[in-house]
């Protein structure tokens, strides 16, 4: 039988790591667009990468989002039946500060592929967009978000994010292209990126149990996120795509904890007495180290508030638990127990790094 083609745009991300895994068990050819850069930026896919001299499904492409002409003649080569836009600048904080790149990337970027779709008379692709809880900026007396929530974006990113979403929408409805959208809730995994809040913790912490680490700065610790785990979330990208209609959906864990939440999980998980001081900018969580002596473990500090925030998110994910059979399989504790063994393992090597540095 021949194998489905599946191109992937921000293969070298957390998601697009994890999807291509997934595609490849399903026997599927794997294309992924990657971006130059002058150091290597393939870690989280190397191990999937097989020179293509010898016989693999696995492909890579040069490619950037801005570049229109790019992203049409790889969509013309390669013919794929399923493409997934997962690239973006992913980042809500420095979206503030690179705002229009944002814009061309996250936003228009879609719109390229869109439009090579459309110009290729490609009727038979199926496109899926990365839509985003950030799409969800207001809570309006809601306790939570579902597919008929009203948008309000706070941030460039989520500006550029809806821009994509509706773009998505119109392309479906005014051309007939199957384009569906997963409005993903925030979801983590030991390959999250390090400026990530959960990331961020869970690799200090790692650190600081090897001593490598003194302490750590925070913004808003008092945010709440749904957070999931990428694996179960990209298994629901690639549902979405298997379905007769597209359509678009939440995918969340209905659970919605605060950074502060995170903190306390993750120092009681790798067993650091902590406890919580102060107010605002001058709140700290203070550790009771080995030689039971108190230290300031975490601080807040300005820069990493970011100039809008979004206080509050939490999903409800009743239609694709129904319709896509979502039953993710970690949860908020699970999820932060592989990240911190995931970091220590790291921390440990770093570790023993140094001391043959020394
Ligand atoms: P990520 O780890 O930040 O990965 C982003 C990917 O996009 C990377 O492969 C990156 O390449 C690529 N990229 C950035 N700029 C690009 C450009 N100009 N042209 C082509 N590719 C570009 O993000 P993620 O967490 O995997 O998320 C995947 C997608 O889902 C993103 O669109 C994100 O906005 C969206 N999303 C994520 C979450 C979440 O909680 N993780 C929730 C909802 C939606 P480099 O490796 O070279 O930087
Ligand atoms: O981990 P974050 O940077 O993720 P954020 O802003 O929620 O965005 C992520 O999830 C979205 C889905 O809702 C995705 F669309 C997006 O691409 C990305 O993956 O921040 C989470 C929360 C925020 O409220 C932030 O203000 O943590 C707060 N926070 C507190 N201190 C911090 C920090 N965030 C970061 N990055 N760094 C801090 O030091």
């Amino acid at each position: 039988m021949k194998k489905k083609i599946a191109l992937i745009s921000g293969i070298t991300g957390q998601d697009g790591s994890y999807l291509a895994e997934l595609l490849l068990k399903k026997n599927y050819l794997v294309h992924g667009i990657i971006r130059k850069s002058s150091s290597f930026n393939t870690g989280r896919i190397d191990h999937l990468y097989i020179d293509p001299h010898y016989k693999t499904d696995f492909f890579l492409h040069y490619g950037d989002l801005t570049d229109s002409n790019t992203i049409y003649n790889l969509i013309a080569q390669i013919r794929p039946n399923e493409i997934y836009n997962l690239g973006a600048q992913s980042h809500v904080g420095v979206s503030f500060e690179n705002p229009e790149y944002t814009a061309e990337v996250t936003g228009l970027g879609t719109l390229r592929i869109l439009e090579a779709i459309r110009f290729l008379k490609l009727k038979n692709v199926k496109f899926y967009q990365a839509s985003t809880s950030e799409l969800f900026g207001k809570k309006f007396n809601k306790k939570y978000f579902n597919e008929e929530s009203m948008f309000y974006p706070k941030s460039p990113y989520g500006v550029s994010k809806l821009f994509s979403h509706w773009i998505t929408k119109v392309y479906r409805e005014s051309y007939g292209l199957y384009a569906s959208t997963g409005i993903l809730f925030n979801h983590e995994s030991p390959r999250r990126g390090e400026t990530f809040v959960t990331r961020k913790i869970t690799r200090f912490l790692a650190r600081k149990y090897y001593g490598l680490e003194k302490n750590l700065f925070l913004g808003n610790l008092y945010a709440q996120r749904d957070w999931g785990h990428a694996k179960d979330y990209v298994e629901m990208q690639w549902k979405i795509l298997q379905q007769k209609k597209p359509d678009d959906w939440v995918i969340s864990t209905g659970k919605s904890y605060s950074v502060k939440q995170f903190v306390t999980e993750a120092c009681k998980q790798i067993g650091f007495k902590i406890y919580w001081q102060g107010f605002g900018l001058n709140e700290k969580a203070i550790l009771i180290n080995k030689n039971k002596k108190k230290e300031i473990l975490i601080r807040v500090d300005r820069k990493y508030f970011r100039p809008l925030e979004i206080d509050y998110l939490r999903g409800n994910s009743k239609k694709a638990l129904k319709k896509l059979n979502f039953k993710p399989k970690y949860n908020f504790k699970s999820l932060i127990k592989e990240m911190l063994k995931s970091d220590l393992n790291l921390a440990k090597k770093e570790l023993i790094l140094k001391k043959n540095d020394k």
